[in-house]
């Protein structure tokens, strides 16, 4: 088991016990190219899909032992986790201090247990959108299934009724509507990463293009 997979499952849970710090403030807290704003702009591929609660699913399946697909009661059973942190576009915006709440990635993958093998994780939305990201990216204490935001149900046009956020990684890494979560032994590069954006995408090295 590796050193930081143990330490992010540790701020995670003490985040859960409701004993996590927030995020620091520095002047180092904007990354390189981005100005902050506040308006909270969309971004999205022109659709965004009406998707009513009693007929959502979340199907979560490849290379894990125990597939689900949950309901929206189901999502909503599990343990609730609600963490604040930056979001940052790669369109230059950045907007500071995003409470979002849904449940953790480390709630989902103790719910599935991703096979030795899973190396990589792609995700499919209801608009056709698709994302992907290493496993390690995700397996961190601030990465989570939102489907709130402020504490108010997130609105259809931020990807209500669920999102994917992955406060460490330009917002394009985080699917709106999110659909399937697929646990791969190998990278797909999703819709930006295979239009010439990064894969790794990280805002604090200007991380952009591929
Ligand atoms: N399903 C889906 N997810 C998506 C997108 C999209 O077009 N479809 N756009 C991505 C991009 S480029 C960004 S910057 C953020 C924007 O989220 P927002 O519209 O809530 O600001 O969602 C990301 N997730
Ligand atoms: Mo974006």
């Amino acid at each position: 088991m590796k050193d930081s997979y143990i330490a992010a499952k540790e701020r995670w849970a003490q985040k859960m016990a409701g004993k996590g710090k927030r995020s620091i403030r520095s002047a180092d807290r904007l990354p390189p190219g981005q100005r902050l704003v506040t308006d909270f702009p969309t971004l999205d591929l022109g659709i965004q899909p009406e998707v009513p609660l009693e007929r959502w699913e979340l199907k979560i399946h490849g290379k894990v032992a125990s597939p689900a697909t949950l309901n929206w009661e189901r999502f909503k059973a599990l343990p609730q986790f609600k963490d604040v942190s930056d979001f940052h576009c790669v369109t230059t915006w950045s907007q500071f201090d995003m409470e979002f709440e849904g449940v953790s990635f480390f709630t989902l993958t103790d719910l599935v247990q991703p096979l030795p093998e899973a190396s990589h994780v792609y995700f499919k939305a209801y608009d056709g959108y698709t994302t992907n990201n290493s496993l390690d990216a995700l397996m961190d204490d601030d990465v989570l299934i939102a489907h709130s935001w402020n504490g108010e149900p997130l609105a259809k046009e931020h990807g209500g009724p669920a999102r994917v956020i992955v406060p460490k990684r330009y917002a394009w890494k985080g699917a709106k509507w999110v659909k399937e979560i697929i646990f791969l032994d190998r990278d797909l590069l999703g819709f930006w990463e295979l239009r010439g954006y990064s894969n790794t995408a990280d805002p604090f090295t200007d991380d952009r293009f591929a």
